[in-house]
């Protein structure tokens, strides 16, 4: 738990996007996931752009240019966005194309929260084919455990070639959730059979892995074959929840205390009334304080 984000990077030898992402968080320092539950391309196109200036003048900022006022402007503010493509409205593959364009300006990788159930050999046809061909464009993907081993496998029939990766909803953040206990359990026992194309699970906590924190720096060098990615969703500064059960903790909380990876933030950063670029800044500090935190009291130790 104590190791750096780059330092894990050599625990996902079968997988490319793990270390990708871990080496942008690292870069950017952010382990912000935006997630962008919205029914209008434009309205999330906007809110990419919104938060992607910032991450534009990151790459300004490497090379110490400045803004019009003479302040070199904050760093980036997010790693990673997450999508459902389903809800768009008025879906067409433009914005799949422009997407392609933000990510490879701002350097974020995406995440469609697809969170597939069926079994193998359907959620294969999901994640391929139909009108939007999730395999073709997200980096990542996730899947429910309910129906076994299969959906990995279908979902790896066409992901692994392409070199993409998946989540296992191994917890939720919803009230009532039941995915809990010996679920939870054969959750985490099914993706260690998956290694090769599984990176990580949805969940509120670190779930795997050896905590140690050796000063030795042999001992840091030996892959972690038990690392998985951990990404939270339930994350929310201002509000508690909502009305449909969702449960909101802090970045604090989540990484800090819960050992959490990735934080996934929707209305806490674009809801009714919010500054998109103030509450992104404001998720990437306390996210990335959080992490620095967790660091620091594990050397201590
Ligand atoms: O910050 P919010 O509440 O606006 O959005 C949270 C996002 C939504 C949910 O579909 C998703 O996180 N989510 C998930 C995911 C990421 O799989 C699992 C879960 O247990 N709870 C949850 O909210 O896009």
């Amino acid at each position: 738990m104590s190791r750096t984000y780059a330092q894990r990077a050599k625990n996902f030898p079968q997988n490319e996007v793990a270390r990708m992402l871990l080496k942008i968080i690292e870069q950017k320092r952010t382990n912000l996931c935006v997630a962008i539950d919205l029914t209008k391309k434009r309205q999330v196109l906007e809110v990419i752009e919104k938060v992607g200036p910032y991450v534009c003048l990151i790459k300004e900022e490497r090379t110490n240019s400045k803004d019009s006022s003479g302040s070199i402007k904050g760093k980036l503010r997010f790693s990673k966005a997450k999508t459902h493509i389903d809800i768009i409205e008025d879906f067409d593959q433009g914005l799949i194309d422009e997407l392609r364009i933000l990510q490879e300006r701002f350097n974020f990788l995406i995440f469609e929260d697809r969170k597939f159930a069926d079994i193998g050999n359907t959620v294969k046809l999901q994640y391929s084919s139909g009108i939007y061909k999730i395999a073709e464009w997200a980096h990542i993907t996730n899947a429910h455990p309910i129906p076994g081993d299969g959906i990995i496998k279908g979902l790896k029939e066409v992901g692994k070639p392409l070199g993409r990766s998946l989540l296992i909803l191994s917890e939720m953040s919803s009230a009532g959730s039941l995915a809990t206990g010996s679920y939870t359990e054969a959750a985490i026992e099914m993706a260690r059979r998956h290694r090769d194309f599984v990176i990580g699970f949805v969940a509120g906590r670190k779930l795997t892995g050896n905590n140690y924190d050796s000063k030795n720096q042999a001992d840091n060098d030996v892959i972690d074959n038990d690392d998985f990615i951990v990404m939270s969703p339930g994350v929310g500064l201002s509000d508690a929840g909502d009305k449909l059960g969702q449960q909101y903790r802090s970045p604090r909380d989540v990484v800090l205390k819960s050992g959490s990876d990735v934080i996934i933030v929707g209305r806490g950063i674009y809801g009714e009334g919010r500054d998109i670029i103030e509450e992104a800044k404001r998720y990437q500090e306390s996210g990335w304080n959080a992490y620095l935190e967790r660091l620091e009291l594990q050397s201590n130790k």
